[in-house]
């Protein structure tokens, strides 16, 4: 449709751990079997549009640092002039990645496609005409949808939120701005619908009633359950956990608030989590811990493979490349059952140096080769049952009949009173910690 963008980068292929080639694959096998299901399988890879194709590399303290001529101010008189051309040239370039990369699916937001308009009629105009060439791309390509998502946050009509916006006409947009987006998320076969709720928080109380913005989001996620069944859309609605970023306490802060949240509002049937890496960090967790309380309460839906700096507090959306950290995630993981809907975003971008057009290929290599080895090791360390032997073996207590005899009700805080008495002291065990470590090591270092 239009010329190459990434010249000089071919499909970049498997060559297993021995190959030196930088722009090949060195543990994402995507046909290799693990535990009976390919990798691609287990994995579901996703690239961002956001991170890739539509941030230029500024900072709050400069501009642009990477070459992406469908950007309006890097618009040369051969290239399209019209925002709408620029939409179009980006798109043939993230397709173009896709394919080369041989990445199974994407993400985007609605304002990520396609420039908005002077009016609502208009912005959902682009909206439909971008999708439209997406899905045309998707049919050539093979490329599938992870997830859409509405961008209800960069608009300055959204500085004081979108659901939770004290103006109920703000909130109006944003409805429907979510409509038109999970419809288009609809039409291209999206896998699941996110929202990230960008501004969904506040900055103080002085300003705030914290329950009536509650109320009000709520009520909005309702309308999206709604909608969704309306429209015959069968994929998951997740909710995006960030602790802060941009509001200094945001409602979303992590699973378990999530969890509390849909559980008041009578949500948690319908509404599943989409867990991002940094945002776990710095909500304090770690991200294994954020994916086991997904499981354990019901919730789990996908997530957003990425990584924070440890001396950095926010979210700086590196590319994961901690096979440790994303091996102990990938073993709640499969534990959990693994991916029915989601799968692996890479929310993740480059640093602002990495201008040259094949570092975007370096990156996703990096990450994707990070989670197929965190992949083996996780399915290894589960095949062993290393863990989960010594796991179970220190709740051996709670099988006896005693414990049971806790568990079910029979016995109560009298009659426990009554058996210390004449009890001994419990005998305490060692946790193992830093043999288990080693054990997480072993498995690591073994995979081939
Ligand atoms: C921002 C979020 C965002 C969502 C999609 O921190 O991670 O990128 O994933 O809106
Ligand atoms: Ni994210
Ligand atoms: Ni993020």
């Amino acid at each position: 449709m239009t010329s190459e963008f990434f010249v000089g980068v071919d499909e970049i292929r498997y060559e297993g751990p021995n190959s030196d080639n930088p722009l090949a694959f060195r543990w994402y096998d995507k046909n290799r079997l693990v535990d009976g299901k390919s990798m691609a399988d287990h994995l579901r890879l996703a690239a961002c549009y956001w991170h890739s194709f539509c941030w230029d590399g500024f900072d709050i303290f400069g501009d642009g640092t990477m070459e992406r001529p469908w950007h309006p101010n890097q618009a040369t008189s051969d290239s399209p002039q019209d925002g709408m051309g620029q939409a179009r040239l980006k798109m043939a370039a993230a397709f173009e990645f896709f394919v080369k990369l041989g990445i199974p699916f994407w993400c985007f937001h609605d304002r990520d496609i396609a420039p908005e308009g002077s009016s609502f009629a208009e912005t959902t105009r682009r909206v439909d005409e971008m999708v439209d060439l997406a899905g045309q791309y998707q049919e050539q390509s093979g490329t599938k949808l992870l997830w859409g998502t509405a961008n209800l946050f960069s608009n300055a009509r959204f500085q004081a939120g979108a659901a939770t916006n004290p103006d109920p006409e703000v909130f109006a947009a944003a409805a429907g701005q979510v409509a038109h987006c999970l419809e288009a998320t609809h039409r291209l076969g999206g896998e699941n619908y996110v929202l990230w709720g960008g501004r969904e928080g506040y900055e103080t109380l002085l300003n705030t009633d914290m329950g009536r913005e509650l109320d009000q989001m709520g009520r909005f996620l309702h309308m999206v359950v709604e909608h969704k069944y309306k429209i015959g859309f069968e994929g998951l609605i997740l909710l995006e956990p960030k602790p802060f970023e941009p509001t200094k306490h945001q409602y979303d802060f992590d699973v378990a608030s999530v969890h509390a949240f849909l559980q008041k509002y009578g949500l948690q049937e319908e509404v599943a989590v989409n867990i991002e890496v940094n945002h776990a960090t710095l909500s304090g967790h770690d991200f294994a811990h954020e994916i086991a309380t997904a499981f354990n309460a019901g919730i789990f839906g996908s997530i957003d493979a990425n990584a924070g700096d440890p001396r950095l507090g926010w979210d700086v959306d590196r590319f994961p490349v901690s096979v440790e950290e994303m091996t102990l995630g990938m073993v709640e993981v499969l534990r959990g059952g693994g991916f029915t809907s989601g799968g692996l975003n890479f929310d993740a971008k480059l640093r602002r140096q990495s201008i040259a057009r094949d570092d975007l290929f370096h990156a996703h290599i990096g990450g994707m080769d990070t989670m197929a080895r965190s992949l083996l090791a996780a399915s290894s360390i589960l095949n062993s049952g290393d863990l989960d032997d010594s796991r179970d073996s220190r709740y051996l207590g709670w099988t006896t009949e005693f414990g049971q005899s806790i568990l079910n009700g029979e016995a109560t805080l009298e009659s426990l009173r009554t058996r210390s008495m004449g009890a001994q002291e419990p005998a305490r065990v060692s946790g193992r910690q830093e043999a288990l470590e080693n054990t997480v090591a072993r498995h690591i270092e073994r995979i081939r």
